[in-house]
């Protein structure tokens, strides 16, 4: 005999908002029913029916354990998507899947990767790191010296100024999460913080800036204020665990937790310490924002408070009326996540959503939040709030301030940076997951 789950603990649940948003505590109070329900899969009660098949992978033994663990082959088709495949000379991105993943950590295979002039092959045998300009003491630094320093842990995303930059453009653009939002992602970093290595050289009290330059090739630099490298600042050596990627840095980078991605220097080689800052071209010029009135930032460090939702998302159609967990992420370079809201009706009405512990500042947070999709069509929308107060703004309040995509002379800079406004998904009656704008 096969059972469902009893409708009625589905009925009890009532709405918190329209078009069926369920309090977010639904799975807690009524527990696997209500799963059950979701996933549409009905309890098997006969004792046939437990019989499970015999399977090939169950009748002989496995294979032999590799020296170092690659994914299941049945999973190889979740890759990042490349902007630049054959790698001409000119800036490669690699973007996260992220309605592909789960939970708050990018895999260092699918980390997101923006590399100016190509990746270095760096021996970290003979890379080194230089501290020097108004230092009290200059020091030069090998990986093996830095690794004798007392280390330090912590989740940070990065995310690039250019992400989400499709969402400039006047009509949605019909593509995925990855093509939108995937120049982000979230990593735990270890390695030693700036302020141990600061403490080492001594800083003269009139510097008041750091440029940080890489050892690529075209030796990308960017400033950041001391007050940055004596708070949070850290060169990183390790990512989720293992020393870093290649395309992210290898085998050290500045992490500037919170700040835009591409102030977190790679190949890290030098920290110069001076007075003003460098004016280097990726600040000064691709990465400044030009708003409506024609001026630009003059510097933009932090990425501030943004979600949005991964699942559903593009191409991953819902398979028929019932229960759905709406999930995706959120983040803000100010500190933790306090709120994230949910509408399923375009933005009349909010629900809010369930944040997943732990809650770190400057670190991807997964929310959820139970749905009842009754067939009809319906747009998906979530809204953060950090604990500094910043609110993403709706789109009609950021289009005011900084304006939609807009022809400037590629001299005067890339317009389209920093978007941290709304994403919308329209779901039509076939489950079908559209961009729109709402
Ligand atoms: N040396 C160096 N550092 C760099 C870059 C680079 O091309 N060279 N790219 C920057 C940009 S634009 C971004 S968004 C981040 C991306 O970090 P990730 O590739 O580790 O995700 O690195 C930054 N640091
Ligand atoms: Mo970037």
């Amino acid at each position: 005999m096969e059972t469902t789950p009893d409708k009625q603990d589905l009925e009890r649940l009532e709405a918190v908002a329209g078009n069926g948003l369920l309090d977010r505590r639904a799975f807690l109070r009524s527990g696997t029913a209500v799963a059950g329900a979701m996933m549409g899969y009905t309890f098997v009660r006969s004792a046939a029916a437990e019989r499970l098949a015999e399977e090939p992978w169950s009748l002989a033994p496995g294979g032999i354990s590799r020296p170092y663990e690659q994914r299941s082959h049945f999973e190889e088709k979740i890759v990042r998507t490349l902007s630049n495949p054959n790698g001409e000379p000119r800036t490669s991105h690699a973007r996260t899947p992220h309605h592909l993943v789960n939970g708050t950590i990018t895999p260092n295979g699918l980390h997101f990767t923006i590399v100016h002039s190509g990746t270095p092959d760096i021996d970290p045998d003979k890379h080194r790191l230089v501290i020097h300009g108004l230092v009290k003491r200059p020091l030069v630094f090998t990986l093996d010296s830095l690794s004798r320093y007392p280390m330090v842990s912590r989740f940070s995303f990065v995310e690039c100024g250019g992400n989400s930059a499709p969402m400039f453009s006047k009509e949605p653009i019909q593509a995925s999460v990855q093509a939108l939002h995937g120049l982000a992602s979230c990593a735990e970093w270890t390695g030693v913080k700036l302020s141990t290595l600061l403490d080492e050289t001594g800083i003269d009290a009139k510097a008041k800036w750091i440029v940080a330059e890489g050892a690529d090739s075209l030796a990308l630099s960017r400033s950041f204020p001391v007050k940055k490298a004596l708070d949070d600042a850290m060169i990183a050596l390790y990512q989720n665990g293992e020393r870093l990627m290649p395309g992210n840095g290898y085998p050290m980078r500045l992490l500037l937790p919170g700040y835009e991605g591409n102030m977190n220097v790679k190949f890290l080689r030098r920290l110069k310490l001076v007075e003003q800052p460098a004016m280097s071209y990726y600040e000064t010029r691709t990465y400044s924002q030009i708003l409506p009135n024609g001026k630009a930032f003059r510097f933009y460090f932090l990425q501030e408070v943004k979600s949005f939702i991964t699942h559903p998302s593009p191409g991953l159609a819902l398979r028929g009326p019932g229960f759905y967990e709406i999930s995706g992420i959120a983040y803000s370079g100010n500190g933790r996540i306090s709120k994230v809201t949910v509408s399923a009706d375009g933005g009349k009405s909010w629900g809010e959503a369930a944040l997943q512990a732990p809650l770190l500042p400057k670190a991807f947070t997964r929310f959820r939040m139970p749905w009842r999709w009754d067939g009809g069509p319906a747009v998906l929308q979530s809204r953060a709030w950090d604990e500094a107060g910043n609110v993403q703004p709706t789109r009609a309040q950021f289009v005011a301030e900084r304006g939609e995509t807009k022809e400037v002379p590629r001299v005067l800079g890339f317009p389209n940076q920093h978007y941290n406004s709304l994403t919308s998904w329209a779901v039509d009656a076939k489950g079908e997951v559209k961009h729109v704008y709402a």
